[in-house]
């Protein structure tokens, strides 16, 4: 019989362990041949974070996950760097037993990836970011979740401001629009400056921003781009463009896409989700 090996991406997780094990099931998984590729969020609002990040440190070698701006907010809030959100349900993880095993993991896990011919990120990229200056500024970043002042670099990090990516930016403005960009971003306008106050899909938006994938100067626009986060926006699967947070948290759908080299998005499988945490 011939073996052919899988390669899929799969959109936001968020603790809905359940749909993430139908989900594996639906893909017939098998860690020693297929590969995933987990495009952060794994964890917040829905009912078993711990479940994931466990199943996730079982699967590490054959499932490779991206850091999400949920799972940045769990490191922060572990700390006591940022507060616990209204909405937020880490309670489980950072009660743990094995609390400090799953943050370790958590820190060591990337914030961009290029695998297959596919760039993959949580949110999204600058515009004038190539493949190889999102993975370099992506680095620039976990070599400071990994630093043993990871804590000292968290309180500085999260913010707003500045809003727009510019390449003589250092220090920590330069951090926080990178982390911005990969973890949180969905508009900007034609200058560049990201904008954080809308959330819903393309036709609610201010006519002056555009979705950063939209960018007509966009230096990534040959390449596959693989990214999760916007759960208004939806699936989409063009041949250069896949966006696969289908919503699992909110009663929608877990999504994943093949890969088949050199970057073509190829069949998808989506497994309902029974969670529905409140908006
Ligand atoms: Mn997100």
């Amino acid at each position: 019989m011939q073996v052919i090996m899988g390669i899929y991406c799969i959109g936001d997780i968020q603790g809905c362990q359940k749909a993430f094990e139908d989900l594996l099931h639906a893909l017939d998984f098998s860690p020693s041949r297929d590969t995933l590729y987990v495009l952060g969020d794994l964890v917040n609002r829905g009912p078993d974070s711990a479940g994931v990040l466990r199943r996730m440190m079982q699967l590490e070698g054959s499932v490779h996950c991206l850091l999400g701006n949920h799972d940045i907010h769990l490191l922060a809030v572990a700390r006591g760097i940022r507060p616990m959100g209204r909405r937020d349900t880490l309670f489980d993880i950072l009660h743990a037993a094995d609390a400090g095993a799953m943050l370790d993991w958590l820190r060591r896990q990337p914030l961009a990836l290029h695998a297959h011919g596919c760039l993959m990120v949580h949110a999204g990229v600058q515009p004038g970011w190539d493949v190889a200056q999102t993975l370099s500024c992506a680095s620039e970043i976990s070599e400071q979740l990994q630093d043993r002042h990871w804590e000292h670099f968290l309180t500085e990090l999260f913010g707003n401001v500045p809003d727009r990516w510019n390449d003589r930016l250092q220090g920590m403005d330069r951090a926080r629009v990178i982390v911005n960009t990969l973890t949180r971003i969905r508009f900007l306008d034609v200058d560049g400056h990201m904008d954080f106050g809308h959330k819903r899909g393309l036709d609610e938006a201010p006519r002056h921003l555009i979705p950063w994938f939209a960018h007509p100067l966009r230096r990534t626009m040959d390449t596959l781009v693989a990214f999760g986060h916007w759960s208004a926006l939806g699936l989409i699967r063009r041949h250069n463009l896949l966006s696969l947070d289908t919503g699992a948290v909110w009663g929608g759908e877990l999504t994943a896409v093949e890969i088949l080299p050199p970057g073509r998005p190829g069949r998808m499988v989506q497994v309902r989700s029974l969670t529905s945490a409140e908006f």
